[in-house]
């Protein structure tokens, strides 16, 4: 059997023409990298992108999934920062779907001329800071050692996926892969008996999909998510235009909004007005399409437990009525959390699966999985035999890219061991100990909180900007102090405190059963949940006040230069 996280065949980098000494190196191909290189290349730094797959897109190269697409709406998930690019490209979906987000990707890489600072198949083993030589020494795959001045680090928050740790992982004489390892070709399911082993947001767009399409399918969920529709739609030459004229409306409601969507928290509060107007507010939320019924929602959804299991217990009695088996639906409903406090999978024609007599559910929580057998799974139950075993189980999230190469900062501080129990970084982006190293999209930024490339765009303008000002001022040398990444993290930790999301074990608190360490009980303040205008307002204001919580070239005056300035959250 192929390794379901090693699916990718070994190909050698492809290195014509590239030299071994770089002004910046960016690790990582996906939409960070890509705009990333796009900037530094407009500044005309010298720099180059190491990614570890055979092509760019990060997330849309990997997971190639049935059903797999973007839970943001297509147009504010695409890039800003150029009106012509705006202006040319067509989103055919609402919520556009895995080929054609990777055809976006490769057109913007083409388009702007990107491709050629990336080398591909060249995966970063170490990156090691030499103090003595103010330099960083990048270990590739294939044997190289690369050295740069400044390391940025465009990993991806969810891109080391992760198995279930049962017995006999391995001896599956079927086809078996985790979703992020999708085939590159097309996978023949007809008549097959496949098994979806998790009912995150991954294996709920995977089973909509596939339900309809396969012989027998039978569902492994440990705890049932909270999931609501979708509703999806194609969007019209006519309809994209009018999107087209909107898109500074847009971008300007993405930046004021907490989660970097145009879909904007109801103001009222939840017990200012009556259960009726509540109820009307959520019939009209779960007919409407994306995340409005997350975060369009009265915000004590989010932090009071009495709205919460109101809302909750709505959303239940929708299941209930969606799914024709009493039993099949009560299995369905969670019990161990309420609605949104972890990410909400967004589904269609999910529930209804259920109903067809193909789909079988196995609840792991009564029968829980033993093995992997040569044949199929085995619960405490019984043994089911499959052709396909899909692991749909989630990624070691936020840090697990970070742990897989080693980084060894200032007097040979691993990152790994800095952030073994608890995480702590400057504004998400720096991390003391690790000079001249950048995180445009780290943990605890704004980023993994947010509609992804909102966020990306902000920490890659707001990293530039400041590799601008290092530049300009002539200094080699840069790191966040000690005090300011205490109150960074202090700040970070602090707004966990309100959330009802810091009970759940949900990869936003760093759980996953699955790697050593990041257990039930082991929470990890990963992201910032202050929302995306207060963490622009924060950055800004540390880039308008020139940057005083991180030392230059160790601590010597500054030439006189550049001034600093604020990075605009939307386009440049
Ligand atoms: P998630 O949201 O972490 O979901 C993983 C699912 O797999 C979840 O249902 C887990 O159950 C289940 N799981 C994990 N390990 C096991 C084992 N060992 N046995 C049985 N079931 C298991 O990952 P996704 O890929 O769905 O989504 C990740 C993000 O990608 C998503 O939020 C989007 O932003 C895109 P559990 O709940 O832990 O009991």
């Amino acid at each position: 059997m192929v390794d379901p996280l090693e699916a990718s065949p070994a190909i050698p980098c492809q290195t014509a023409g590239m030299t071994s000494h770089y002004e910046a190196i960016v690790i990582g191909a996906g939409v960070g990298g890509i705009y990333q290189i796009k900037r530094l290349a407009d500044l005309g730094i010298e720099a180059t992108v190491l990614e570890a797959g055979g092509d760019l897109g990060g997330t849309w190269y990997w997971n190639r999934y049935p059903g797999a697409r973007f839970d943001s709406e297509s147009y504010t998930y695409g890039y800003s920062f150029s009106r012509e690019l705006l202006d040319e490209w067509h989103w055919k979906e609402t919520f556009s779907g895995q080929p054609e987000n990777l055809r976006y990707l490769n057109h913007v890489a083409d388009k702007f001329g990107l491709r050629k600072y990336m080398q591909f198949n060249c995966r970063v083993d170490q990156a090691r800071y030499d103090e003595a030589q103010n330099l960083w020494f990048v270990t590739v795959s294939d044997g190289r050692t690369l050295t740069c001045r400044f390391l940025i680090l465009t990993l991806g928050l969810l891109s080391i996926p992760t198995l279930p740790r049962l017995d006999g992982m391995g001896s599956f004489k079927g086809r078996s892969f985790h979703t992020f390892h999708w085939p590159h070709e097309p996978v023949d399911m007809k008549g097959k008996r496949v098994a979806v082993v998790g009912t995150g947001a991954t294996g709920i767009q995977v089973i909509g999909e596939i339900a309809d399409k396969v012989g027998d399918l039978t569902v492994f969920q440990r705890r049932p998510n909270w999931s609501a529709p979708l509703n999806n739609s194609a969007i019209s030459a006519e309809r994209m235009a009018d999107i087209r004229k909107r898109y500074d409306e847009i971008f300007a409601a993405c930046a004021r909004s907490p989660g970097g969507f145009e879909h904007e928290p109801d103001r009222r509060g939840f017990y200012e007005v009556t259960r009726e107007e509540r109820v009307a507010l959520w019939d009209k939320l779960y007919d409407e399409p994306g995340f409005g019924i997350w975060l369009a929602n009265f915000r004590e959804i989010f932090t009071d437990e009495k709205a919460n299991a109101e809302f909750s217990e709505y959303i239940a009695d929708r299941i209930r009525k969606r799914v024709k088996d009493p039993k099949v639906a009560e299995k369905l409903i969670p019990r161990d959390h309420g609605f949104g406090v972890q990410r909400v999978p967004m589904e269609t024609r999910y529930f209804e699966a259920y109903n067809q007599p193909n789909v079988h559910l196995v609840d792991l929580g009564e029968t829980p999985l033993v093995r992997e057998t040569a044949t199929g799974l085995e619960t405490t139950e019984r043994k089911y035999d499959f052709d396909i075993i899909v692991y749909a189980t989630g990624f070691d999230a936020i840090t697990g890219a970070f742990d897989k190469i080693d980084i060894e900062g200032a007097g040979g501080l691993k990152l790994a061991d800095k952030w073994r129990t608890t995480i702590s970084t400057y504004l998400g982006m720096m991390v003391h100990g690790f000079p001249n190293m950048l995180m445009p999209a780290g943990p605890q930024s704004g980023s993994a909180s947010t509609n992804y490339p909102r966020g990306i765009e902000t920490g890659v303008n707001w990293c530039t900007d400041f590799l601008e000002h290092v530049l300009a001022k002539g200094y080699t040398r840069f790191e966040a102090t000690e005090a300011a990444e205490k109150r960074w993290t202090d700040h970070v930790t602090g707004m966990y405190a309100m959330m009802l999301m810091r009970k759940a074990k949900s990869w936003f608190t760093g759980y996953n059963s699955n790697v050593p360490g990041h257990e039930q009980g082991t929470i990890r303040y990963l992201v910032y949940n202050g929302g995306a205008p207060k963490y622009v307002g924060i950055i800004n204001s540390a880039a308008m006040k020139g940057y005083t919580d991180v030392v230059f070239d160790g601590g010597k005056i500054p030439p006189s230069g550049s001034q600093p300035r604020a990075t605009s959250p939307s386009r440049a």
